[in-house]
């Protein structure tokens, strides 16, 4: 058989890698290849594609409700048909109830998909909009850019002596970093892991602290008083740009030694040494993950992390934390231009779900907690529009999620499977993926390529294309575009060249050099706050009778579970995929040898863990040296082969997490890093994923 080759970005995650797609005579993709794989790079998700292509359990046309919500029946529709009923009933909610009654739910950020979502609820004056930020990265970065201008990017250059990992896993989750890291240890840079499990770098790590999950902000603030009361602090630049110096003094003053030991978990000198080689083995660079995301105090503990780098200098200088260039040449057509985002003005904000309170001003998402207790309190919410997520599996509380769900009066799922928060829709869309969409592809080199639509499925359509078709049928023809070649056309006129053109020619060479990002003098200029100074004091004081900043094992619950992603599935996704289930068959959770022992567990042994909230059931692996009292659970976790119905996800550890009791204050998120739980074992479950995924 005659194959070509074609390169087409993945658009599964918005890092865009390039794929070589070998395809038959008949243009169709057989073969896929990572074109980063010679740098070590693997992606079971990108890989993924071929066989979603042929799946089974593929969404093949669109379906609406036949039975009552979540009760499996469903009736075929055309395309025509499934536009008219949305538009017909979100112009309904829109007319009748205000643009307050309308609803979108995207999940992490897939690229253009997000965009166009973007610009439908800019033009339709969507106020209300949950995307995965906040549970995402919104606290790790924006505390960075509150603390000194601007969020940490992972970059490991030769001059960099010390990495941090703390709470961040790349060889399950951004490989791209792992391979960079890998780079790096081999030149001698050391690595300490901050993390209650080794997971793949326990043995590679100069030091590990086995911290208590959710500890991480002790943690912080008793590395930062070591530093203080050794006099290893950037002197110079604290005395020439720190602010709130004084009151982060008072802050970290209570965290001695032994007092965060006690709270950590950590030996003393284990925390001394780690502090030593953060602050005198310079330059390094903390990379943080979403450990310090997905708590409620989850902001401060970012403004500790930044703080720490900012007071040990490790900001603007080569081999540390680099600011972005300021001018990126990748797109000359800002994402903000396209979605037209100044429409979305601070009244409309101030009008959303949960504006109120103490939420963080650049926060202008509404969290799944918000949505979920207006829907169920019978809040404004009416209709919504559900693409890129899972909210019923991926929010805090499933159950709770459904059940609110379940109280819209109309709901569109577009996805590729029939997923739980798809089954509780009441129409569901089959959308397309990257080797079955035609787009055009910047690469970080400015470069522009044509990416043709790969004889896919004809029912899938992309997420841009259901939009943009939707908002035509609407009447928003006038912000909108007639057909996707037009919206193409659009994106490449800063280009000179038209998507057809492109088409012929298949690329365009890098135009504009694309700045890499550089040391830029801030100590000299000031740093790129409002104020160019330094902002050190932590917002502590906001979380006095919320949370208590570092969860201890209470009474009935003498056990702390934290969670971790598996590195063969994004998020909630790929459980129907064979090669995925192949690798993974079913839920892990890590278990330390030493509690395994107290609790008479073995490796493959099933446990329930519970919390105040509720339950959940994983298969144990036994791991060495992990946190005294800890259990780190698989998250995102469904059983598609079990057709039990959206309701029953037995294995999904959000069940374990409370979706009011602890909003999160600046950026609402909730907490699943360090609950106090219990564990017991249960009898062995048969996981069948030969009947999953055929
Ligand atoms: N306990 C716990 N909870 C967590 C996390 C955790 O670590 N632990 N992680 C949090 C984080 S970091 C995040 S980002 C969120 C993720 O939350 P979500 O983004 O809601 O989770 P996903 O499972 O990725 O859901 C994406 C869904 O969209 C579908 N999909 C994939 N690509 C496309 C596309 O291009 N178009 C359309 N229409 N559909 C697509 C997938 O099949 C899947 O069903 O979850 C958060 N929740
Ligand atoms: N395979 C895969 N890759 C992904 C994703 C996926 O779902 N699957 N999701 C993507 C997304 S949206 C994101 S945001 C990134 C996230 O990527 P990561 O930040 O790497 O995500 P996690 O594995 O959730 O958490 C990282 C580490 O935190 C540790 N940990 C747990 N509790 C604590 C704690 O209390 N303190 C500390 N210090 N560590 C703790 C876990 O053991 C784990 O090693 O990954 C992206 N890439
Ligand atoms: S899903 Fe994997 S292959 Fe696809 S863009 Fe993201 S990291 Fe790259
Ligand atoms: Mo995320």
């Amino acid at each position: 058989m005659q194959m070509k080759t074609v390169v087409v970005p993945c658009r599964f995650c918005d890092h865009e890698c390039p794929m070589e797609v070998s395809t038959d005579a008949g243009g169709f993709p057989r073969k896929l290849r990572p074109l980063r794989a010679k740098e070590g790079f693997w992606c079971p998700t990108g890989m993924n594609a071929l066989e979603i292509l042929h799946h089974p359990q593929r969404l093949r046309q669109p379906m609406k409700r036949a039975g009552e919500k979540g009760e499996g029946k469903w009736q075929p529709v055309g395309w025509e048909e499934a536009l008219e009923a949305m538009a017909a009933r979100f112009s309904a909610a829109l007319q009748e109830h205000g643009a307050e009654s309308l609803l979108t739910i995207g999940g992490f950020n897939k690229p253009f998909s997000a965009l166009m979502q973007g610009r439908f609820s800019n033009v339709l004056g969507i106020v209300n909009r949950a995307a995965a930020g906040n549970m995402c990265h919104f606290a790790r970065s924006q505390s960075a850019v509150d603390t000194f201008g601007f969020p940490v990017k992972n970059q490991a250059r030769p001059e960099t002596k010390t990495i941090f990992l703390w709470g961040y896993h790349p060889r399950s989750t951004l490989r791209w970093d792992d391979c960079s890291l890998q780079t790096a240890l081999k030149n001698g840079t050391k690595l300490v892991l901050v993390d209650p499990r080794a997971g793949r770098y326990g043995a590679q790590a100069s030091i590990w602290l086995a911290l208590r999950p959710g500890a991480d902000l002790a943690l912080a603030l008793g590395m930062l008083r070591v530093i203080f009361e050794n006099g290893w602090q950037d002197k110079e630049l604290l005395s020439r740009h720190a602010a709130g110096l004084e009151t982060l003094l008072a802050q970290i003053e209570p965290y001695t030694l032994q007092y965060t030991a006690a709270l950590t978990g950590l030996a003393p000198a284990q925390i001394e040494e780690a502090t030593r080689l953060l602050a005198c083995e310079k330059p390094g660079i903390i990379w943080a993950g979403n450990a310090l995301d997905h708590n409620t105090d989850g902001y401060q503990k970012g403004q500790a992390i930044a703080a720490l780098l900012a007071v040990t200098g490790k900001i603007d200088v080569v081999g540390g934390a680099l600011p972005p260039p300021l001018a990126d040449g990748k797109n000359p057509f800002t994402t903000r231009a396209l979605t037209l985002a100044e429409r979305f003005t601070p009244a409309m904000k101030a009008r959303r779900l949960g504006a109120s309170g103490a939420v963080h001003p650049a926060f202008s998402g509404v969290s799944g907690q918000a949505v979920v207790a207006s829907l169920l309190e019978g809040g404004p919410l009416k209709a919504a529009y559900v693409a890129g997520g899972n909210p019923a599996v991926m929010w805090a509380d499933p159950e709770a999620t459904a059940q609110a769900l379940k109280k819209l009066d109309f709901m569109v799922v577009a996805d590729y499977f029939l997923t739980p928060t798809a089954q509780l829709a009441d129409l569901v869309l089959p959308v397309a993926s990257y080797l079955e969409t035609e787009s055009v592809a910047v690469a970080p080199d400015g470069s522009v390529h044509y990416s043709p639509r790969l004889s896919g499925p004809p029912w899938a359509k992309s997420d841009m294309e259901i939009l943009n078709s939707l908002a035509n049928a609407m009447g928003y023809q006038a912000a909108f575009w007639p057909d996707m070649e037009a919206f193409w056309d659009e994106f490449l006129l800063p280009y000179g060249i038209t998507l057809a053109e492109l088409k012929k020619v298949g690329s365009l060479p890098a135009g504009q050099a694309v700045q890499k990002p550089g040391p830029r003098q801030l100590r000299e200029t000031g740093f790129p706050t409002k104020d160019g100074k330094l902002h050190l004091a932590l917002t502590l004081e906001a979380l006095q009778n919320e949370t208590p900043p570092e969860p201890l094992p209470g009474q009935g619950w003498p056990y702390l579970c934290t969670c971790h992603k598996d590195a063969s599935f994004f998020h909630s996704a790929g459980r129907q995929v064979p090669a995925q289930r192949k690798k993974q068959p079913g839920p892990v959770a890590f278990l330390g040898e030493e509690l395994a022992h107290t609790l008479g567990l073995l490796e493959g042994d099933w446990v329930r863990v519970s919390t105040e909230e509720g339950w959940a059931e994983q298969q144990v692996k036994l791991e060495k040296g992990m946190a005294g009292g800890t259990i780190a659970l698989a998250s995102g976790w469904w059983y598609p082969e079990e057709g039990l119905g959206p309701l029953v996800q037995t294995a999904n550890v959000n069940r374990l997490s409370s979706r009011h009791k602890k909003q999160g204050h600046s950026i609402p998120a909730f907490s699943c890093r360090g609950l106090p739980c219990q564990i017991e074992k249960i009898p062995p479950k048969t996981i069948c994923t030969r009947e999953a995924t055929r």
